[in-house]
């Protein structure tokens, strides 16, 4: 028979089932993108890709706790969780990457990309900030048709000095559109520390000067970000205006492909500091805590690392074997 558990509240109770369901999410996510690692360093993966590990959270708090299709999400080019929270097949992920015909565009697109509009992914965006002018749309257009769906927009640290996001939140706050920000604090954009790059770091505040709401949440925690996201949904859907979640994480690989963290340009952060955040977790933090709690054991765990691993070879196999993009198809969807 199903358990429930309370967490964080008496109103925040959670089945077993749907505590292991986000476990297993958390885990596709991490070996996923460990795979892709792999991939790109065969030569099997072109362009460019930025990993989630270590912000899996993010993902695994939020989007289970929306209406997809209905609402609607936009992130950043660090988008594969995103894609794979939403529901978008390994199998099509992977194949983007590999740009091929099967992937979620046509493998046009690649990892930056990656999109699924049937359930309500808008995509992901190469350009810093991008995604929060479109969410101005989205949520002008969410309120313009009535109802209460609520558009979701990631973005980092780095794109809260971005010109563009503070013209939008102005907007999104002054015309009370249902926009949820996440703001993914990882504490860095690409080498600059946030104490380097804005002389005001409380990002928070930053929501409130345009008129939103907001809270800081511990992004390294799954629990928090879920509960956090939560009431920032009830608060959306109810009173139809935006929140603002600034989440602490951090990333527990380089920036992208390119940054390792061992070259010298890449030391912007101590390999201490790393390893101290590395000591929280958010996924071995979730496995210990259902451990605790008997709801996973050795042998589950094992069982469960079987049957992702299974995906994502699958996934890869898939895409491998799937054919790249016509030729004739070069100029289809491009404008001129
Ligand atoms: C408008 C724009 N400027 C610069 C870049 C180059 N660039 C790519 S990622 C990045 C850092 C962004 O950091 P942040 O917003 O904190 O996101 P994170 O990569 O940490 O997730 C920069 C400067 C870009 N893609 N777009
Ligand atoms: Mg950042």
């Amino acid at each position: 028979m199903a358990r429930t558990i309370a967490v964080n509240s008496r109103e925040d109770h959670i089945k077993t089932e749907e505590l292991q369901e986000l476990y297993r999410l958390m885990l596709l996510i991490r070996r996923f993108e460990e795979s892709v690692y792999q991939k790109f360093h065969e030569n099997k993966i072109g362009g460019y890709l930025h990993r989630y590990d270590g912000q899996e959270a993010l993902v695994a708090g939020v989007v289970p706790q929306l209406r997809l299709p209905g609402d609607y999400i936009l992130c950043t080019y660090r988008d594969h969780a995103h894609a794979l929270a939403c529901g978008t097949s390994p199998r099509a992920v992977m194949a983007e990457l590999m740009g091929r015909a099967t992937g979620c565009a046509g493998g046009k697109g690649g990892s930056m990309h990656l999109i699924d509009p049937d359930r309500g992914f808008l995509g992901g965006d190469g350009i810093v900030g991008g995604p929060v002018p479109v969410a101005l749309g989205v949520g002008f257009a969410i309120k313009y048709r009535g109802g209460n769906d609520v558009c979701v927009v990631y973005f980092g640290d780095g794109a809260m000095n971005q010109g563009g996001v503070h013209e939008s939140m102005n907007m999104i706050g002054l015309y009370k559109l249902p926009v949820l920000f996440i703001l993914e604090n990882n504490q860095y954009a690409m080498g600059t520390a946030v104490s380097r790059s804005t002389g005001q770091p409380d990002f928070v505040m930053k929501a409130a000067a345009h008129g939103i709401k907001g809270e800081k949440v511990n992004g390294m925690d799954l629990f928090e970000v879920r509960s956090a996201t939560r009431r920032a949904l009830k608060h959306i859907r109810d009173k139809g205006e935006s929140y603002f979640l600034e989440m602490s994480c951090y990333r527990f690989v380089g920036h992208g492909i390119g940054d390792d963290n061992t070259k010298a340009w890449t030391t912007y952060r101590s390999e201490q500091e790393v390893e101290e955040w590395k000591k929280k977790d958010p996924l071995l933090k979730f496995q210990a805590y259902l451990e605790e709690k008997g709801i996973l054991d050795p042998a589950k765990i094992a069982k469960i690392e079987e049957q992702i691993h299974e995906e994502v070879m699958d996934a890869i196999q898939f895409a491998e074997s799937s054919p790249e993009p016509p030729l004739d198809s070069l100029y289809d969807h491009v404008y001129s």
